[in-house]
């Protein structure tokens, strides 16, 4: 029985992909190293530093840590940029119905997501009051696959992990629900995992499973 329903945010609430893939090209671009859309794909659900890991295996130099915080800050400030221009129209189709049903059923709303600037998205689409937890790339030391992330919203929310249901766009994210021993709602990229238990193209497909 589904007793809560933890949200994704990236991908899943808002589409900010084109935001985090501009931002990094900006760097790579800089940088003069290769990066395409193939590589922004595996950096779904995944974290800014590991994210940068990712960009730099394409590149012959040897990074220092200094160097990697700086590229790191600079791709941060140019993604915020690009937020200031997010509002609720942004919201993905089928979420806020969704929202409204789990609620009329008092099915829990959590957060689980990788993002560090998880808060100022919420609040700029008009949804910071609405998940009963939200956990974010502030308050986890591993990033998914691991299953920290959804572990807390857990425990937070006072619910069994076999009774949440995890909605995710990146594989990463369905492993991670996996790893904690959760459902997963798989979309877009993450239906290629074979690891979710259901795959969908709205989360409004979620009502049916209730
Ligand atoms: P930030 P999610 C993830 O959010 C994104 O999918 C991923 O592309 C990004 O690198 C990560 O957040 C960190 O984001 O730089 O804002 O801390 O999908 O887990 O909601
Ligand atoms: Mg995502």
């Amino acid at each position: 029985m589904i007793k809560a329903v933890i949200f994704d945010l990236d991908g899943v609430i808002v589409s900010t992909d084109n935001f985090h893939y501009q931002a990094w090209k900006h760097i790579a671009d800089k940088e003069g190293i290769h990066f395409d859309e193939l590589i922004n794909n595996r950096l779904r659900g995944v974290s800014r530093m590991d994210s940068l890991d990712i960009i730099l295996e394409n590149s012959h130099k040897k990074y220092k840590e200094m160097d990697k915080i700086r590229f790191a800050n600079e791709k941060n400030s140019v993604y915020g940029d690009f937020l200031s221009s997010l509002t609720s129209n942004d919201i993905l189709p089928g979420v806020k119905e969704l929202i409204a049903l789990l609620k009329a059923k008092d099915i829990r709303l959590g957060v689980g997501s990788s993002s560090r600037n998880c808060k100022k998205i919420l609040t700029l689409i008009g949804l910071h009051e609405t998940f009963d937890v939200v956990i974010d790339g502030n308050d986890i030391s591993r990033s998914k696959p691991d299953s920290e992330v959804f572990d807390k919203v857990a425990k937070k929310l006072g619910v069994e992990p076999e009774e949440c249901l995890v909605i995710e766009d990146a594989i990463a994210g369905i492993e991670a629900a996996v790893n904690a021993g959760m459902m997963s709602f798989a979309l877009n990229d993450a239906k290629k995992s074979p690891l979710a238990t259901y795959k969908g193209n709205n989360v409004i497909e979620i009502a049916s499973l209730l």
